[in-house]
């Protein structure tokens, strides 16, 4: 035997993103991969507090954990590196069956250098914080600082070596964030003299490639020039962009895990405009995810985290961030209960994970963007949908792939909606009994117990020409004929309720009918799963 092909063949195939017209999976020990994920919180990443991050992915039902590991800590003295949390960390994962997303908080965390080691963080000199346009200096590390970007290079490729070395058999880290939700408050972009002269260069052609300019005629010149009233903030998404570029090529030459970059979100629905002090200007906005392709091709996804909970909101940062070039993954989103609804429509939109924030029991809330409580009682209306899904998770990610599949969730308007798909067409409504129909407008004195607040949602696939799986909480459907089946007259074939096995087989539990078909398919608060094949006569 060839001991060096026999050592090859022990390590599982390294993660990555594929991509098939448009849509994408995360492959997984070669398996399309669907994120499961809970957040923890940001001071969680110590081996002290690990135990009550576990307990919470446990009763969440989650596959996987995203957590930070701090420069701070691999890096406390310069050029000295301890991976003991590292490894605790990977041990544990191991042990509970969890896969890692690993969350690089390094030069940026919200913006800010909090993270980095004490040596970068007073060391103004060698390490050059921002110039607002009064040469006031700021808080936040400029990208134009070239020391800034060896130092944390050297930190990262440090942690993706050692990475490579305890995982690459196993492949528990599944994916790497770069840096956390980049960009600077307070100021448009650096105004310090280099900046200056970096913003009266041309701008870069693999910029001017993706980012078409918005005023007429200005096809190329200098980031004025072409972008006019935008310059300021693209100019420092830019410079943002080709910073985390160096950090990620640097680390996947190393160890070639997918890695991405978060966002603090703008207003979604705002009619765009130039920035004027109320979002982080530089991050990766949905108007700016252009220059981050163009600048970080070693960056596979720009991705929102989704603190804004308007469900109208909810949906157009969704559309903004599913691109035929951005896969849609939402690393962090509240953890109030009323976010729960939003998996199963992220889910079946197609998106390669979701992942709600601070499910962890660390003792703090972050109230208003997430939940109240701090116990069981906020993992559990994720954990209901997580559990219930997770029987489909090993399946979805090649539905998601192949374009099957839907997801809808409940408005605050608690309106209906409709939805079509290939040949037949499906319509939700709420708040309804589970026989009958509740009068228009509906009777608020008398609605079902858990939907006083919007709490409805599904994910579908289209698994056949007439046949569905479908995961629902809280919401009735009625299906109808669409496209070719148009005015045919149709019936339920199946309605069957059950689960699919650890081998992917559906295990039918009962088949629905009678009163439980006669007046929609109707979910109640507690998820379920129903395989539905329709016909037409
Ligand atoms: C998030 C989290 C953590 C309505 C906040 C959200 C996490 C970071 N920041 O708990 O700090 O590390 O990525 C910022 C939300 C801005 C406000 C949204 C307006």
């Amino acid at each position: 035997t060839h001991a060096g092909a026999a050592t090859a063949s022990k390590n599982a195939p390294i993660p990555r993103l594929v991509q098939s017209d448009g849509r994408y999976a995360l492959m997984v020990d070669g398996e399309p991969y669907t994120i499961l994920g809970v957040q923890a919180h940001n001071s969680s990443n110590y081996p002290g507090a690990l135990d009550k991050v576990w307990a919470a992915v446990k009763d969440v039902h989650a596959n996987t954990l995203e957590i930070p590991v701090a420069w701070e800590q691999i890096e406390p003295v310069e050029g000295r590196f301890d991976f003991s949390y590292v490894d605790t960390l990977v041990a544990q994962a191991r042990q509970k069956g969890v896969r890692l997303v690993l969350l690089w908080f390094g030069t940026w965390k919200n913006t800010g250098p909090a993270y980095t080691p004490e040596w970068v963080k007073f060391d103004n000199r060698r390490f050059p914080r921002m110039v607002d346009k009064d040469g006031k200096t700021g808080y936040c590390l400029t990208p134009l600082s070239e020391q800034t970007l060896k130092a944390d290079t050297r930190a990262f490729v440090a942690l993706m070596t050692h990475l490579k070395k305890i995982d690459e058999a196993k492949r528990t880290v599944i994916m790497v964030q770069v840096e956390n939700e980049v960009g600077t408050y307070g100021t448009v972009r650096d105004f310090g003299p280099q900046a200056e002269a970096a913003f009266r260069q041309p701008v870069p052609q693999a910029v001017l490639v993706h980012k078409k300019s918005p005023v007429p005629g200005a096809a190329s010149g200098t980031w004025s020039e072409v972008y006019g009233p935008y310059a300021d903030e693209y100019f420092h998404a830019y410079a943002i962009a080709r910073y985390i570029e160096e950090v990620a090529k640097a680390g996947r030459a190393v160890y070639d895990l997918p890695m991405y970059v978060n966002n603090a979100l703008r207003d979604p629905v705002e009619p765009l405009a130039p920035w004027k002090g109320n979002f982080a200007s530089g991050g990766p906005g949905y108007d700016v995810v252009d220059i981050y392709k163009a600048a970080a091709p070693h960056i596979d996804i720009a991705a929102p985290d989704i603190y804004i909970g308007e469900s109208h909101k909810v949906s157009a940062v969704l559309t903004q961030f599913q691109r035929p070039d951005n896969a849609l993954f939402v690393p962090e989103m509240g953890n109030a209960q009323h976010y729960a609804r939003y998996l199963l429509q992220i889910l079946g939109r197609g998106a390669i994970g979701v992942s709600p924030f601070g499910v962890d029991y660390a003792d703090y809330s972050n109230y208003p963007l997430g939940a109240k409580q701090k116990d069981k009682t906020m993992a559990e209306p994720f954990g209901q949908i997580y559990e219930v899904f997770g029987s489909l998770a090993p399946l979805w990610g090649r539905w998601a792939l192949e374009g099957r599949t839907y997801g809808m969730a409940e408005g605050d308007d608690r309106k209906p909606q409709p939805l079509e798909m290939k040949n037949w067409g499906v319509t939700a409504s709420f708040r309804q009994w589970q026989l009958g129909s509740q009068p228009d407008p509906i009777n608020l004195a008398d609605i079902p117990p858990g939907t006083e607040s919007p709490s409805g949602s599904m994910a579908m696939a289209q698994i056949g020409d007439d046949e569905f799986v479908v995961v629902g909480q809280h919401i009735r459907l009625h299906f109808w004929p669409a496209g070719a089946n148009a005015g045919k007259p149709f019936m339920f074939a199946r309605v069957e309720e059950g689960r699919f096995d650890a081998h992917g087989k559906w295990v039918m539990e009962r088949n629905w009918n009678g009163d439980q078909t006669d007046h929609g398919l109707n979910f109640t608060g507690r998820p379920t799963i129903l395989k539905i094949r329709l016909r037409t006569y």
